[in-house]
């Protein structure tokens, strides 16, 4: 048989590898020619393929799990090509070139490297709504709510449903277009923490999205043959859903909403995704594998899946702690992230700024990584005043999607800085737009989509292997009204309490212009892959783990505000004195806290004001009336949500609150 084998450079070696192990040859001849005639090589050429010349597809060298599930899923989309990603930068030229001809992407001159896409505009957001957990069981998916509640904690699928849905979406979705291979891995590749996926998808818009999202390429592809008995990875199947009668108001931004569907089946490690280009419901490495996914591997296996930020935070004797908060959406996690501190001597740095992985040590420790590889941040509110560092992060090799263009070839969004004189703007949809208009020039959700590495604060242990130990875990919210601007919890079990009663103010949907609080328990509302009664049961197991050091459990709100509706701290930077008090908590110096119903609160003389304007008691106050109406009403949200499904230890939790508050004055 003449065999011809082609590749490109960075697959090579590992092609050259797996062809000299199947088939037994000793001595091959690599492809010459410039890069982007290598690349050609990379694709299988289904139609093209005689009988007398056997091309050797980048297909055929994959580690058979993976050829097995990619020949799959060939078969229900028909694509005309197939493209195992190899992450180049070769790569990803190819295929921004791609986006640009097919006006998917413009450019943007005014950065290096900097792209703007524009969305259809029904393909703007995750939708909650069409995204399900399908199980055998509905209660291993989701709490099961007392009588006729509905429950808000996700949706559940039938595996059967699940796969008719599946079969009427992807036969032949993929027809006339190209199916792309994309290996990567959620975590450092060599970290004990980390874990691959493996996403088919028909959009090269998410290819270069992963790209800058997750580990991507010939390495996951290398770890992944280099143990074929074992060659574990998630699946994840997406299309755009390009409806085939190609009718299509937005023809650049292929996408079928009315079909929109994202199905997760955590009892195979799979997620399905069908309709939408968008972000998280896109993206499948973020939301549907590192929380969706995660989670449920992460109880299985005993450790935390979690929507949350990491920093580290050096005090001026140059003690160096790691913390990690959840935050609902709103509240300026990405800022938070990225903090500048205010007080003098202190130095923050960045690990994450969405989602963390964690797991106890066999020393009792808990250590966390991020299993990301870049920010995904909404844009607008994101400026010199509220996020310097992103703003430093952002202006190279990234892709933007629905924010503003502006004639000299940048961007612009609501809250950023002006453009300077005489430059115009046209807005998410293209039409120029000028200060002023009823309608917003970003959409609301428009990104940047953005390595980390480029953070000038990046930790330097954000991609050790080993993960970065956790003294403190912050739970936050956006509370108006009678929430102090911190307090610490009694223990652990009082810590989840904490978390599963998470509230923060969300502008109401579209009926509705004003804001209202909203539940969201670990900010995990959208993201639970399991019974949120079992997560917190999981929550609460971490207390047997031997010799497990369990983190002080915090929960802070920089939004509270006077009678007169103004905010009553500044925070941005100046929560930095909020790290302040807790790392004085964690370093166990005496006097540090009030004890008070809802849990300890700073004293007076450790919580550091100096310097601002603030009215401490009023700051830090425990409204007996207001936390009287607030546990009654946490109380009656989990009784009603979680029924039967709700652990005892919160029912304890709630009656103990209660309690405290009858016996204080
Ligand atoms: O991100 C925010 N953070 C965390 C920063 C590390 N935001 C923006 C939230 C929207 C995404 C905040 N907004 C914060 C905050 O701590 N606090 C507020 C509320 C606030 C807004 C403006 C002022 C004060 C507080 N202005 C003056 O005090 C002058
Ligand atoms: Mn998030």
């Amino acid at each position: 048989m003449n065999i011809t084998f082609y590749c490109s450079r960075r697959v090579y070696s590992y092609c050259v590898l797996r062809l000299m192990y199947h088939k037994n040859i000793n001595r091959y001849m690599p492809s010459s020619g410039g890069s982007m005639r290598q690349y050609q090589c990379n694709f299988v050429h289904m139609q093209s393929s005689t009988k007398e010349t056997k091309k050797l597809s980048a297909v055929s060298l994959l580690p058979t799990k993976l050829k097995e599930f990619v020949e799959e899923s060939m078969q229900i989309c028909r694509p005309s090509n197939v493209h195992v990603c190899d992450g180049s930068e070769v790569e990803n030229a190819l295929l921004i070139d791609k986006l640009l001809k097919a006006g998917t992407v413009v450019p943007l001159p005014k950065y290096k490297n900097c792209f703007l896409a524009r969305s259809s505009i029904k393909d703007v957001a995750r939708v909650e709504s069409r995204t399900f957990i399908c199980t055998k069981n509905r209660r291993d998916a989701v709490n099961i709510p007392k009588g006729t509640t509905k429950g808000i904690m996700g949706n559940w699928m039938s595996l059967e449903d699940a796969n008719e849905a599946i079969k009427t979406r992807f036969d032949g979705c993929m027809e006339d277009r190209t199916m792309y291979v994309i290996p990567f891995s959620m975590g450092p590749l060599n970290s004990p923490y980390s874990k691959i996926g493996v996403q088919l998808t028909d959009s090269a818009y998410v290819v270069c999205s992963m790209r800058i999202m997750t580990r991507m390429g010939t390495d996951v592809l290398e770890k992944l043959s280099s143990n074929e008995e074992n060659c574990y990875f998630v699946k994840a199947l997406h299309s755009v859903g390009k409806p085939i009668s190609g009718l299509v108001e937005h023809s650049h931004w292929p996408c079928d909403p009315e079909r929109t569907l994202i199905l997760h089946k955590p009892e195979y490690d799979e997620i399905i995704s069908y309709g939408s280009g968008y972000g998280g419901n896109s993206l499948l490495g973020k939301k549907c594998f590192a929380l969706r996914i995660g989670s449920t591997i992460a109880r299985r296996e005993g450790w935390l899946a979690e929507h949350m930020l990491i920093l580290g935070v050096t005090d001026p004797k140059g003690r160096k702690r790691y913390i990690v908060a959840a935050f609902p959406s709103a509240c300026g996690k990405t800022n938070m992230a990225m903090m500048k501190p205010s007080l003098p001597g202190y130095k923050i740095e960045c690990v994450g700024d969405d989602i963390v992985w964690m797991k106890f040590d066999t020393n009792g420790q808990l250590r966390a990584i991020n299993p990301e590889f870049g920010f995904f941040g909404v844009a607008p509110g994101t400026s010199q005043a509220t996020n310097p560092v992103a703003m430093d992060t952002i202006f190279e090799n990234t892709i933007f999607t629905n924010v503003a263009q502006t004639s000299d070839g940048g961007v612009y969004w609501e809250g950023m800085e002006d453009p300077a004189q005489g430059v115009t703007i046209n807005d998410w949809l293209g039409n120029s737009w000028v200060k002023g208009s009823k309608t917003p020039a970003a959409h609301p959700n428009s990104r940047f989509c953005t390595p980390a590495n480029q953070c000038p604060i990046i930790d330097e242990n954000w991609d050790s292997p080993e993960g970065v130990p956790i003294d403190a875990i912050l739970f936050g919210g956006r509370r108006p009204e009678g929430v102090p601007l911190v307090y610490e919890s009694f223990d652990w079990k009082h810590g989840v309490f904490i978390g599963a009663s998470m509230k923060s103010e969300a502008t109401a949907a579209a009926e509705h212009t004003g804001k209202i609080i909203m539940h969201d328990p670990f900010a995990m509302r959208p993201f639970f892959g399991y019974n949120f009664g079992n997560y917190l049961k999981h929550w609460l197991s971490m207390e047997n783990i031997p010799n497990a050091k369990l983190p002080k459990i915090y929960h802070v709100n920089w939004f509270r505000k006077d009678e007169n509706g103004k905010f009553m701290w500044p925070g941005y930077g100046e929560n930095s004195r909020v790290l302040d008090w807790i790392l004085r908590r964690i370093n166990e110096e005496p006097n540090t806290a009030n004890i008070t119903p809802i849990g300890y609160t700073p004293t007076k003389e450790t919580f550091n004001t100096f310097g601002l304007k603030v009215d401490f008691d009023k700051l830090f106050s425990v409204p007996k009336h207001f936390w009287t109406e607030e546990a009654k009403e946490v109380a009656n949200f989990l009784y009603e949500q979680l029924d039967e499904d709700l652990p005892k230890e919160i029912e304890e939790q709630i009656k103990n609150l209660i309690d405290r508050l009858n016996f204080s004055k």
